[in-house]
């Protein structure tokens, strides 16, 4: 996926929220929100003090109806089972996918209890959660698709989430990888999502398991899961791939 500078427009809403995340910061939100050290990023403090200062934190994203469902653009060339693709998807992607994921178990570790690796059949077993809901890509396109998955905090509690815990770093096999804090991950319709549509999601569209977190850009939405790890600090685990855009990106 190329790199894409959103800084014009985010500059800009940066500036009329000055004043907005100064009060916040003097007010009861004292702990510092992510930061980087990184130009491109400066404005997070500000977006990220804002929105979680203003907004309510469990407002649900809006879902639709069966009859509102759009196609879903290919956003990346890839296709995982393709050796020539463009991406990079890791060997073991590919042996997983050849015998249709059969294999397949997601890694949980990091501040939990017990770390181990979940089964599909395993995750299933902790829930499910189906919902309509609208992606909206950073580059300007938007789609509906009906998500099937288990909650994140299922997972995050049967693992036996640790109370020092802060972020959730999501992992895939091709090396993209994005965080989210805790409010996000145990947003209800935060889910490690197995179907779309009713069926298993396809590969181009983040088999065998994918992110979906509504309350955020279309980015954060991590495809090919392998690993979620959860940590006591702030970590930004791919900043080679995501570092022009946003860490934190609600919409
Ligand atoms: N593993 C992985 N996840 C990813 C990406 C990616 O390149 N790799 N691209 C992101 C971006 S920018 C978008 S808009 C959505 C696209 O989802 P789709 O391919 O199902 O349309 O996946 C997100 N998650
Ligand atoms: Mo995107």
């Amino acid at each position: 996926m190329k790199r894409k500078l959103l800084m014009n427009r985010r500059q800009a809403i940066l500036t009329g929220l000055t004043s907005a995340g100064a009060l916040l910061l003097s007010g009861c939100l004292k702990k510092a929100p992510p930061t980087y050290g990184n130009i491109l990023r400066m404005g997070d403090d500000l977006t990220y003090i804002a929105q979680r200062g203003l907004l309510s934190q469990r407002a649900l994203a809006m879902e639709y109806q069966k009859s509102e469902i759009t196609s879903f653009p290919v956003t990346d060339i890839g296709d995982p089972a393709d050796p020539a693709s463009k991406k990079a998807y890791s060997k073991t992607y590919q042996q997983l996918q050849r015998n249709n994921f059969k294999d397949f178990a997601l890694v949980v570790e990091g501040c939990v209890a017990a770390p181990r690796k979940y089964s599909m059949d395993e995750l299933k077993k902790l829930g499910a959660r189906t919902q309509i809901t609208r992606h909206t890509c950073e580059e300007g396109w938007s789609a509906i698709a009906e998500w099937t998955g288990v909650p994140l905090s299922a997972v995050l509690k049967d693992a036996g989430i640790l109370k020092t815990a802060r972020y959730v770093g999501l992992y895939g096999f091709d090396n993209y990888a994005e965080s989210i804090d805790m409010l996000d991950a145990f947003h209800p319709q935060t889910i490690l999502a197995h179907t779309m549509n009713g069926e298993e999601i396809p590969a181009r569209n983040g088999a065998p398991l994918r992110l979906r977190v509504e309350t955020q850009l279309g980015y954060k939405n991590v495809k090919f899961l392998q690993r979620i790890v959860v940590t006591d600090k702030f970590t930004d685990p791919a900043p080679d791939i995501t570092s022009g855009w946003s860490w934190y990106t609600g919409i």
